[in-house]
């Protein structure tokens, strides 16, 4: 690689230096190395979460006496469990302390989640997704995503993930490509749903559609098999009860 570019910054304007934070400077290592190391490829697509949305409501109005926010981070997490398990490839991780020519196939479904501090990017994780419900997940997130923000999430709440969600959902944007963390091998962005003007076969009908964006390692993941997950995604997404299939 050629040298970084070097500039006297302040020959142009007033300059200030500040030092990153320590999870920056954690975070911006791991980053690097996950970016440059993967041969990663994003395939986006949309999911209908028309009805979902509406079921979200439903048991939030339900929920409401008991302060419990059902959110649609924890519908998205049941969703790619229920994915995992189909391609199970997606749950893996290179034997790379082997070799780097087996996959170690993990038997447990840890999904971590991009939180959003003050001091920068943490991803806590959901610990055996498969055996929790909606609400418990619900609460756990938010718990966990309030621990994040205060900066008070420990070591073993952050370690174990075997696949990562990245919601932007409540900010805005329609498309990302999120950076794997690694040893994981695919990590699905989420943006924000909006309504829009689908094609039912006889005329457009308004329907909330939900942007998914997910990024694989090319060493294990193809293509075909990428889009497939997020097919598998977006039927989940649209009727919950094919997980039951
Ligand atoms: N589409 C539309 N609206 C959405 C949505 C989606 N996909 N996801 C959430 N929302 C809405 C919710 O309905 C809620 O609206 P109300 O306040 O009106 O009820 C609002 O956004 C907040 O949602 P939420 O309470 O469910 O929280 P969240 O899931 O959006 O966020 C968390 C939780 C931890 C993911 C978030 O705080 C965060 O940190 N996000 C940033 C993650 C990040 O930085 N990723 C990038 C990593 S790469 O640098």
């Amino acid at each position: 690689l050629i040298p970084w570019p070097k500039v006297d910054f302040a020959k142009f304007g007033p300059i200030e230096r500040r030092e990153m934070s320590r999870i920056k400077k954690i975070s911006g290592a791991n980053l690097t190395r996950n970016a440059v190391m993967i041969p990663a490829v994003t395939n986006h697509d949309d999911a209908d979460v028309t009805e979902l949305e509406a079921f979200r409501l439903q048991l939030n109005k339900e929920h409401e006496k008991a302060g419990i926010k059902v959110t649609m981070l924890a519908f998205l997490i049941k969703a790619c469990v229920a994915a995992l398990k189909k391609f199970p490839e997606f749950n893996s991780s290179i034997d790379v302390e082997g070799g780097g020519d087996a996959l170690i196939y993990k038997h447990y479904w840890n999904i971590g989640f991009a939180a959003d501090t003050p001091n920068g990017l943490v991803v806590p994780v959901i610990k055996n997704a498969d055996q929790k419900g909606i609400l418990q997940i619900s609460q756990e997130t938010a718990e966990l995503a309030k621990k994040a923000r205060e900066g008070k999430l420990s070591p073993a709440e952050m370690s174990g993930a075997t696949f990562t969600i990245s919601s932007l959902g409540g900010i805005g944007g329609r498309y990302f490509t999120p950076i794997i963390n690694a040893p994981e091998v695919a990590i699905l962005g989420v943006c924000k749903a909006r309504m829009e003007p689908v094609w039912d076969g006889q005329q457009f009908v308004p329907r909330l559609m939900l942007p998914l964006s997910l990024t694989w390692d090319h060493r294990v993941i193809d293509g075909a098999a990428a889009a497939r997950f997020n097919a598998y995604l977006g039927q989940i997404l649209a009727d919950f009860r094919r997980v039951l299939l």
